[in-house]
């Protein structure tokens, strides 16, 4: 059954790899979409399609979640214009660099800070009370397989998937008294820009990351992100790891 017909979702990092890939699919599936990131360009591109292939209303705007007079007017423009989400997906976000603590780079970690925790606080803080006064919605963060285990050279990144983790739990908590669901979509290794964004454009570098097995797709995670969405308002999927068949923890994978 779908649920998500007619329903607005707004979807933050919807420019590329999940993001772009969860707009498609709640899109295919009649939803309307706000997306939400830096290039623009992309996102014209991707609603252009999106409203000729599906005849949805397609909301964008060009934000940057770290800056949060960007995300006030964003939000209040939206509201305006398209009410509160019914499902916001805090997918924005990024690795930076690939380093010992002590070698780190102190601009890769403000980048990874100010947009994996702050962004996300950013976005909900500015949409939840209205989503609260409407009586109805889903926040879906997408954490991630580092936001529960560490690895090697994985510090800081992980550390802001773990303050997702913690993040989802909490706001959880302080939704008792609302109708309003809380999730996070944990997936282990997708391939997206993802890599090539950590190790700052070395595509070759990147393309080693996801050598040997097959990783997850940006559709494979966008099934999962519809699948919690779309449950019936009674029933919320809290967390759902998933992972590529050949990864067994965050470190362990089968490689051929
Ligand atoms: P991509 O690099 O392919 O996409 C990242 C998206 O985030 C882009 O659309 C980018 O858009 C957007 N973004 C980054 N910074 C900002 C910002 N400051 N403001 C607004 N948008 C921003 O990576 P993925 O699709 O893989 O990553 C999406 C999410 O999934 C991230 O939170 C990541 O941590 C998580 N994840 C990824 C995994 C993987 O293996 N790929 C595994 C587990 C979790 P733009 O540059 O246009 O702003
Ligand atoms: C991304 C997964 O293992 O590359 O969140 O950190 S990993």
């Amino acid at each position: 059954m779908n649920r998500m017909e007619g329903k607005l979702a707004l979807i933050t990092g919807a420019s590329a790899g999940i993001g772009e890939a969860c707009a498609r699919r709640f899109a295919a599936e009649g939803a309307d979409v706000a997306l939400w990131a830096r290039r623009a360009e992309r996102l014209e591109a991707l609603a252009e399609e999106l409203t000729r292939e599906h005849g949805v209303t397609v909301h964008r705007d060009r934000v940057d979640v770290r800056h949060r007079e960007e995300v006030r007017s964003a939000a209040a423009a939206l509201l305006d214009r398209a009410g509160p989400p019914h499902v916001l997906v805090n997918n924005a976000g990024l690795a930076s660099g690939f380093d010992r603590v002590q070698d780190g780079d102190f601009e890769d970690w403000d980048r990874m800070i100010d947009t994996n925790v702050k962004g996300l606080l950013n976005v909900t803080r500015l949409l939840l009370p209205a989503m609260i006064a409407a009586g109805r919605g889903h926040v879906i963060n997408i954490g991630s397989t580092a936001g529960h285990q560490v690895y090697p050279k994985g510090n800081v990144y992980s550390a802001t998937k773990f303050a997702v983790t913690a993040l989802t739990e909490a706001m959880n908590l302080d939704m008792a008294g609302t109708p309003l669901r809380v999730s996070s979509v944990d997936p282990g290794f997708v391939e997206t820009e993802f890599s090539e964004v950590r190790f700052h454009g070395d595509r070759e570098r990147a393309a080693g990351v996801y050598e040997g097995f097959q990783p997850l797709s940006g559709d494979d995670v966008a099934d999962a992100v519809f699948y919690v969405a779309n449950l019936p308002a009674h029933a919320n999927v809290l967390r759902m790891i998933l992972l590529p068949s050949a990864q067994r923890s965050v470190s362990v994978v089968d490689r051929r």
